[in-house]
């Protein structure tokens, strides 16, 4: 009708929030979200300084703690798979170096793993540690799997064997084979394991928790949206559909073998991330809704992949995108670290939050929640909506992902509940690398109040890129 046109050309008037809707079923619960939902991984080869993942190392467990009090750190990538323990005593094949991965190999020693229980144990954070599957060595993975659990003890999830071997094993069954040995060995030293850690491959993961399911605490893959060279903000903010299709195809799976799945190791854009995209507040609006579009699957966790440059510049093998500039502490703590790291800096600079940590904080406000479907109408703008119930609380997550649109969101289904606090995730633009805000978490303001009407029914004004984060409580 003419009428339907009009109200669509005043829609897409500057200064005419669109006017989109999300209507909540409580009666209908959705998923419970792990209290894990939140996780780093970082290469084995992090490990090489004692002095990062330790007691001592005050400002990176403020920066841990504060994200979650449940998280989980997985320790991996290329480099577990060139990384050899200083305690073995058997003879090594030497390693041979490829096209892509470590040109050499590390050698990790017990003090490592104890300044890493003592990290650990400063944070409640439990620990995912990936052995060397590519060696053919399972007598040594199973003396480091044991070491690791007698030295951190509880905070031990599990031992994941081998790093994205869909990378060097031909196929499945070629996998199946190299892996069984050190499953066997590790499970019978008594300590847990969790797999197949593949980087992308979902057919893996399938026949794996069908032959291996019971054997293990969790299932795993990895997962980056692209190179790090088709990196853009428009890239990384339209949402990848596909892999959410090949989500829901592993939860039937882990389901049914009442496992956990999680993504071990995750981020934007592998070799090392995207400069301009990785690391700046784009990457913050990409993580929260990634995070809460695979909560909302049943998506157990998430580890997010980062660490410092020289630690993924070895796990690659060659150089990554690199910040040039180091004129103060803060764009040195920058130049030290790869791109797509969530926190940056090191032992000797100190640690600083990057964008994609602030995503993280709004997405872990749902961790042990319990999502409420909703049905979205987002009136053609790229915008994502996520509720959960939580300590008898409405929650309420809306990201808006379009650069050129406001949205106004009216969120219905709120009757019982009314006094609101609504804290917006925001920052000067798109492509900013600092001056992100997350009102209410991070303590630079509380929040603003917003009430639910006598119909249950709340409006949010949510300016183009930015996100919010809405919690109603029961009306009294
Ligand atoms: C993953 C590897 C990790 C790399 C990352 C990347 O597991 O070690 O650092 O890719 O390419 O596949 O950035």
């Amino acid at each position: 009708s003419s009428f339907a046109r009009l109200a669509a050309a005043a829609q897409s008037l500057p200064g005419t929030p669109a006017q989109a809707t999300f209507a909540l079923q409580p009666e209908q619960p959705g998923r419970l979200v792990s209290d894990t939902l939140t996780g780093f991984s970082y290469e084995t080869l992090q490990l090489a300084n004692p002095a990062f993942f330790s007691a001592d190392n005050h400002a990176l467990i403020q920066l841990f703690r504060q994200l979650s009090p449940h998280g989980v750190l997985r320790i991996g990538g290329n480099t577990s798979d060139y990384t050899v323990w200083s305690e073995y005593r058997g003879t090594l094949p030497v390693q041979q170096a490829g096209k892509i991965g470590p040109k050499s190999t590390f050698v990790l020693h017990p003090q490592s793993l104890h300044a890493l229980a003592g990290f650990l144990r400063a944070t409640g954070w439990k620990l995912v540690f990936g052995v060397n599957l590519k060696i053919g060595v399972p007598a040594m993975a199973v003396e480091l799997s044991r070491a690791v659990q007698q030295i951190v003890g509880d905070s031990l999830l599990a031992v994941q064997i081998g790093n994205e071997a869909n990378n060097y094993e031909k196929d499945y069954a070629a996998f199946d084979a190299a892996w069984v040995p050190y499953a066997a060995a590790i499970r019978a030293a008594g300590v847990p394991i969790a797999g197949p850690d593949t980087g992308a491959n979902t057919d893996w993961v399938i026949d794996y928790a069908k032959r291996h399911g019971t054997e293990n605490v969790f299932l795993s893959r990895h997962y980056y949206r692209d190179a790090a060279s088709n990196g853009s903000i428009p890239n990384l903010l339209a949402a990848d559909t596909d892999f959410y299709a090949e989500v829901d195809q592993i939860m039937s799976v882990a389901d049914g073998t009442h496992l956990p799945f999680r993504l071990s190791e995750a981020n934007s854009y592998y070799f090392g991330g995207r400069d301009g995209v990785s690391n700046v507040f784009a990457s913050a609006l990409w993580g929260a809704d990634f995070m809460l579009a695979l909560a909302q699957r049943g998506v157990a966790g998430i580890n997010f992949h980062g660490g410092t440059l020289e630690s993924v510049e070895a796990s690659l093998g060659h150089g990554v995108d690199a910040a040039t500039t180091a004129a103060d502490t803060s764009a040195r703590r920058d130049a030290v670290t790869s791109r797509y790291s969530a926190i940056a800096g090191n032992a000797e600079l100190g640690f600083q939050p990057r964008p994609l940590y602030y995503g993280m904080l709004l997405a872990q406000q749902f961790a042990g929640a319990q999502m409420l479907p909703g049905r979205l109408d987002a009136a053609g703008v790229n915008l994502t909506a996520y509720a959960a119930l939580r300590d008898g609380a409405v929650q309420v997550a809306l990201i808006n992902k379009d650069p050129t649109r406001d949205a106004s969101v009216a969120i219905s289904g709120l009757k019982g509940f009314d006094a609101g606090k609504l804290m917006r995730l925001s920052a000067p633009s798109l492509d900013s690398r600092h001056g992100i805000v997350l009102e209410g978490i991070d303590g630079t303001a509380a929040g603003h109040s917003i009430n639910a009407d006598a119909h249950g029914i709340c409006h949010v004004v949510l300016p183009r890129s930015s996100a919010a984060w809405v919690r109603w409580n029961h009306s009294v």
